[in-house]
């Protein structure tokens, strides 16, 4: 895919041929590449420049990965990085996740794998910076128009949260799906929202339909994507919103890559979601930007393991230690975990094994039309 104005790309690796294979894979997709031999140097031009995403070598000999995106966490850049290792070790995978890397991939490097971290990240970044930078003024009544009609056709499909022995539906995922040509996916309309200014008219009107949902299923638990502008809503918290009346039936999911409020108005909003008697769970954990520290803080009910730390868990001892240690640390703190993406028996076996309490993915269930209710 061609960028329209193409994202820049900063590749760190003293390996000079694997910096050259990235370099290409990534320049095919239509990113401007930048690539350093020293991190050092990398870190120079990252202070001067302002790229989107980098991806960068963990073992190297003047400075490591994780040190550099410690750096680049002290210069208080939003930049997501990526960091690749040959030799995974559990230590490195934690402070990166502490650190809040954005993804943590194992050599060798399969090209696609490559090119999904960086489109993911990029995209986030594109995200966070939306709000800035808005769209040129005919460009933004096209967009308009196209996420007025989303919005009017937009509905939900669900996806069973399951428990991880008895496979029995605990809940369900309410998943955003668009009919509307010019943005036909979640992300289309999330960033054109973002781009608008009207996340909090998307919010309210996937909180009515979960809602509407909910009346006519009131023995459901429904799980609840916020975005992070969604908790400076008032109709949110408005004891008369349509979803805070079946609060002590629904989840509120957070993702984790989304937000980067300010804990303490954070933990105050969360209070006051908490008293109204929604629960909270943290989404896609291991996936994001604020890391394990942010988890932490947020003392959330619920804990989602996102699907990069579940994929293949059965072949790969380093996620199998992460997520066991997520799952103990969970444990000690009451908090119950989903372990998301479950798509074979073996991810499976595995994460109820390691101590994951619920499980959703195609395996168990495909999001789709809520099943009827079981006659006891
Ligand atoms: O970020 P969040 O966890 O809310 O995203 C859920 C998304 O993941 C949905 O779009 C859903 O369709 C998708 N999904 C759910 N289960 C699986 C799975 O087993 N495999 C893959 N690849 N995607 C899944
Ligand atoms: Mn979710």
């Amino acid at each position: 895919m061609i960028h329209s104005t193409s994202a820049c790309v900063a590749i760190v690796d003293d390996d000079a041929m694997v910096s050259a294979s990235l370099t290409a894979i990534l320049s095919r997709e239509g990113y401007r590449v930048e690539s350093f031999s020293s991190p050092v140097h990398a870190l120079e031009f990252l202070k001067q420049n302002d790229v989107d995403a980098v991806l960068s070598d963990v073992s190297m000999p003047t400075m490591t990965g994780i040190e550099l995106l410690a750096r680049l966490r002290d210069m208080a850049t939003d930049t997501p990085i990526v960091l690749m290792t040959g030799v995974p070790r559990i230590e490195d995978t934690i402070r990166a996740l502490e650190l809040g890397a954005f993804r943590y991939l194992t050599k060798p490097l399969a090209g696609g794998v490559v090119r999904k971290a960086i489109h993911e990240a990029v995209h986030w970044r594109r995200l966070t910076r939306a709000s800035t930078a808005g769209p040129a003024l005919a460009d933004r009544a096209e967009l308009e128009e196209a996420f007025n009609r989303a919005l009017e056709r937009i509905s939900m499909a669900y996806q069973p949260i399951v428990s991880a022995t008895s496979k029995l539906a605990l809940g369900h995922e309410a998943l955003m799906r668009s009919s509307e040509a010019k943005l036909p996916s979640p992300p289309a309309v999330l960033d054109a929202a973002e781009k608008l200014g009207r996340l909090h008219a998307l919010g309210r009107k996937l909180r009515r339909i979960v809602a509407q949902q909910l009346t006519s299923r009131p023995d459901q638990t429904m799980f609840v994507n916020l975005h992070s502008a969604d908790l400076a809503d008032r109709d949110l918290t408005d004891p008369k919103a349509p979803l805070t009346t079946h609060a002590r039936s629904v989840v509120l999911e957070l993702t984790e890559r989304a937000s980067l409020e300010s804990i303490s108005s954070l933990e105050m909003r969360l209070a006051t979601l908490r008293e109204l008697g929604f629960r909270i769970a943290v989404d896609d954990l291991g996936a994001g930007y604020a890391g394990l520290s942010y988890f932490a803080r947020l003392s959330p009910d619920i804990v989602k393991i996102d699907m990069s730390l579940t994929r293949n868990i059965h072949k790969d001892n380093v996620k199998q230690r992460v997520f066991g240690s997520i799952c103990r640390l969970a444990q000690d703190l009451d908090i119950l975990v989903v372990a998301e993406g479950i798509e074979t028996e073996e991810e499976l076996v595995t994460v109820n094994r390691l101590g994951a309490d619920l499980v959703q993915g195609y395996l168990t269930g495909r999001p789709g039309p809520l099943p009827p209710p079981t006659i006891e």
